[in-house]
């Protein structure tokens, strides 16, 4: 029997919505499924329905979006056509170029190639990602006095720019001699599903004002990787007007504030 993903509660929208629907807000995790969503449109055609939801409202921790993903996070792909929701932005990435790309656009057919592309993208979502999300935590939202806060945001600021470091390494070719325009794939590379899931995170590296233009300076290519892909068309679709529930408010459901 097809699991029940939507109840009485689920928003009318995505209750009533078919094929794929995603249901996000433009945070970095959110941003990358929504970049990847635009490039197979522009490659594919790929349809989608979209939902915003604010999570400063809670409304990820209400039992209708439970039942999608009991991690009450987003962003969430559902695909109607299986009945099937997918959770945990790297496995959405994998789903939705398995269901999508049909030509490896964004993947990769030889085995080593494909490896490499798992090792970055889960080096970004196991090793990255956490750290700098502590960052913006302890520096914009912890409800602390500042000295109980120092220990947490300098271990958390250090791992970040070690973290950043790793890819500076790997980008640089310092022990390949070869630099990279992009995190994997032969040669310099392929823009691909590793970098999407690494970009909109590390693009935002100023946001918590944890680090400085003066610690960026150690990570020439990185620097350089970050503005490669905010030129790509489907880059500034995916993090712009589009998933901007103020200028979009027609795809909010669930509670605004
Ligand atoms: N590991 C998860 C992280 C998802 C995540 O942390 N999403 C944030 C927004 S960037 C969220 O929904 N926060 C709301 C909350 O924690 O309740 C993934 O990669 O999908």
């Amino acid at each position: 029997m097809a699991p029940t993903l939507y109840t009485d509660e689920t928003p009318e929208p995505i209750r009533s919505s078919k094929g794929l629907h995603l249901i996000t807000q433009s945070t970095p995790n959110g941003q990358k499924v929504q970049i990847l969503l635009e490039e197979l449109k522009a490659i594919y055609g790929t349809e989608w329905g979209t939902s915003i939801i604010n999570i400063g409202t809670n409304e990820q921790k209400k039992d209708w979006f439970l039942r999608l993903n009991p991690n009450g996070r987003i962003p969430v792909i559902i695909d109607n056509d299986k009945s099937f929701s997918v959770m945990e932005t790297s496995a959405e990435l994998l789903y939705l170029v398995e269901r999508e790309d049909k030509d490896h656009h964004f993947t990769f057919t030889d085995p080593l190639e494909k490896s490499q592309l798992l090792q970055w993208l889960y080096f970004w979502h196991g090793s990255g990602a956490p750290y700098q999300g502590q960052v913006n935590h302890f520096f914009k939202y912890a409800p602390a006095p500042p000295d109980q806060l120092q220990y947490a945001q300098t271990r958390f600021k250090n791992e970040t720019l070690r973290v950043f470091g790793v890819i500076e390494i790997h980008l640089s070719g310092k022990y390949t001699g070869e630099p990279r325009e992009y995190l994997a794939g032969n040669g310099s590379g392929k823009y691909s599903i590793a970098d999407i899931g690494t970009w909109p995170w590390i693009k935002g590296w100023g946001w918590s004002g944890a680090i400085t233009k003066e610690d960026m300076e150690a990570f020439p290519h990185l620097l350089k990787w970050i503005d490669r892909i905010a030129e790509r068309p489907a880059v500034k679709l995916g993090t712009g007007d589009a998933y901007d529930a103020s200028k979009r408010p027609e795809l909010y459901v669930g509670e605004k504030r």
